[in-house]
C-alpha cells in the first residue's frame, strides 16, 4: 500500500525524459553527481557547462558539454537563446574550504554573484520551466540557533571567514525569490550542508575538511608518518552529506508538482529556499577519527590551533524537506568509505 504522500495525485513527476536539462558546472562534484543520478533514472537529454576538465566517467554519457564562460553575460544569453533548456541545475560556483574563503574573498563574492546573476536572468528570459540554485549552509548567522531553520536567515552576523561567499549565496536566494514574485518563475534555492564524495577537490589549500583529511591520512599511511595535523581545535561541529544524497534531493525537489512548489517553495513571504542535510553532526575530531580508522592510519592526531575553527556549529533543520517526502540515507561511515575508495582509484 503506498504511503499517503505517494497517493497525492499532485505528486506528479515534473521532468519528462525528453526535456532538455542544463547542468551549469557539469564537471564539478555536485554537477557530475546530478548527471550520474539522472542518467541512472533514464534521463538522456543533457547539456552541461564546464570551465575545466572533461571527466572520464562522462565520456560515454548522453551529455553534450560546452566550455561556456559563465562570467560572460553575452555568452550566457546566447547559450540560453540557442539551447532553450527546460530545466536548469545551477551547480556552477567558485567554492572552497575555510582557508580558500579566507584567502580569496574578492574572487568568491565576485565570481559567484556574476555566475548566478547571468544564469538566473537568462533562465527567466528564455522561460525555463524550473531552476534549482545551489547555495550553502554558511548563509546562516555564525551564532544561529541550532539546528538552523530557513527562517533564521539574516537574523545575525555571518561567520567572517566565509562572509563574502555567504553574501553572494544569500543574494542568489533573493534573486530567485524576486524573480518568482515579479515574473511568476519557479526558481528554487536548495541550501546543502557540507558536501563530499566523488570528484571532490583534494587540494590541501583550497579543499574542505573531509577530502583534505582523507588525503592527509592516506599519504601519512603510505609514508609511515607518526602524526597527521588537523587544523583548529577539532571542537567545531559539522554536518556532512554525501553528494549522491544531495543530488537525489535535488532531483526530488525538481520533480515536485507545481502545486507543492507553489504552496511550499515559492509562496512569498515563506522562504523560497530549503535546507538539505542529514540532521546529524559531529565534531571535527570525531570526523578525523572516522577517517583515520577508514584509511587505516596508525599514528597520532596533532591539532594546529593557529588555524581558524570557523563557525562553531552549522547543523541544518531538515524538517521542511522531510515534510516534502525526502530524507538522507547515506551514513557518514559508509560515505567516507565510498569517498576514500574513489580517491584511491582516481589518484
Ligand atoms: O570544511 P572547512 O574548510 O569549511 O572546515 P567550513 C571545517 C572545519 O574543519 C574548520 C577544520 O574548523 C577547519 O579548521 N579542519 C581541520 C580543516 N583540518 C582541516 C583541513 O585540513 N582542511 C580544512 N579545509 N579544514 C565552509 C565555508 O566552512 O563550509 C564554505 O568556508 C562552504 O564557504 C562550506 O560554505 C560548506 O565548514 O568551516
Amino acid at each position: 500500500m503506498n504511503s499517503a504522500r505517494e497517493q497525492d495525485f499532485r505528486y506528479l513527476i515534473k521532468m519528462n525524459k525528453s526535456d532538455k536539462i542544463f547542468i551549469a558546472g557539469a564537471s564539478g562534484m555536485v554537477g557530475s553527481a546530478i548527471i550520474r543520478n539522472l542518467v541512472k533514472k533514464g534521463y538522456d537529454n543533457f547539456i552541461g557547462s564546464t570551465r575545466t576538465r572533461v571527466l572520464e566517467e562522462q565520456k560515454n554519457m548522453p551529455l553534450k558539454l560546452t566550455r561556456i564562460d559563465l562570467l560572460n553575460q553575452d555568452a550566457v544569453n546566447r547559450f540560453f537563446s540557442n539551447e532553450k533548456p527546460d530545466y536548469v541545475f545551477l551547480a556552477a560556483a567558485r567554492v572552497g574550504g575555510i582557508h580558500a574563503n579566507n584567502t580569496y574573498p574578492a574572487n568568491f563574492i565576485h565570481d559567484n554573484l556574476v555566475i548566478q546573476s547571468n544564469i538566473i536572468n537568462a533562465a527567466w528570459k528564455n522561460r525555463v520551466k524550473r531552476l534549482l540554485f545551489l547555495g550553502s549552509s554558511c548563509i546562516y548567522p555564525k551564532n544561529a540557533p541550532q539546528p538552523m531553520k530557513e527562517e533564521h536567515l539574516l537574523t545575525g552576523l555571518l561567520e567572517p571567514t566565509n562572509e563574502p561567499y555567504a553574501i553572494a549565496k544569500i543574494a542568489g536566494i533573493k534573486m530567485c525569490e524576486s524573480y518568482n514574485r515579479q515574473y511568476n518563475t519557479q526558481f528554487i534555492a536548495v541550501m546543502p550542508t557540507n558536501l563530499y564524495g566523488p570528484n571532490d577537490n583534494f587540494d590541501f589549500e583550497t579543499s574542505h575538511v573531509l577530502p583534505a583529511l582523507i588525503r592527509k591520512f592516506h599519504e601519512a599511511k603510505l609514508s609511515k608518518a607518526k602524526e597527521v595535523t588537523i587544523w583548529g581545535t577539532g571542537s567545531p561541529r559539522r554536518e556532512f552529506l554525501h553528494v549522491d544524497d544531495m543530488t537525489d534531493a535535488c532531483q526530488h525537489v525538481m520533480n515536485l508538482s507545481d502545486a507543492k512548489v507553489e504552496k511550499h517553495l515559492t509562496n512569498y513571504p515563506s522562504p523560497c529556499f530549503i535546507n538539505v542535510g542529514t540532521g546529524k553532526d559531529c565534531t571535527i575530531k570525531e570526523l578525523a577519527m572516522t577517517i583515520k580508522e577508514q584509511v587505516g592510519f596508525q599514528g597520532n592526531l596533532v591539532f594546529d590551533t593557529s588555524k581558524p575553527d570557523g563557525t562553531p556549529q552549522k547543523l541544518l533543520d531538515v524538517s521542511r524537506l522531510d515534510s516534502l517526502g525526502w530524507r538522507a540515507h547515506i551514513l557518514l561511515r559508509d560515505g567516507v568509505k565510498d569517498a576514500y575508495e574513489w580517491f584511491v582509484s582516481s589518484f
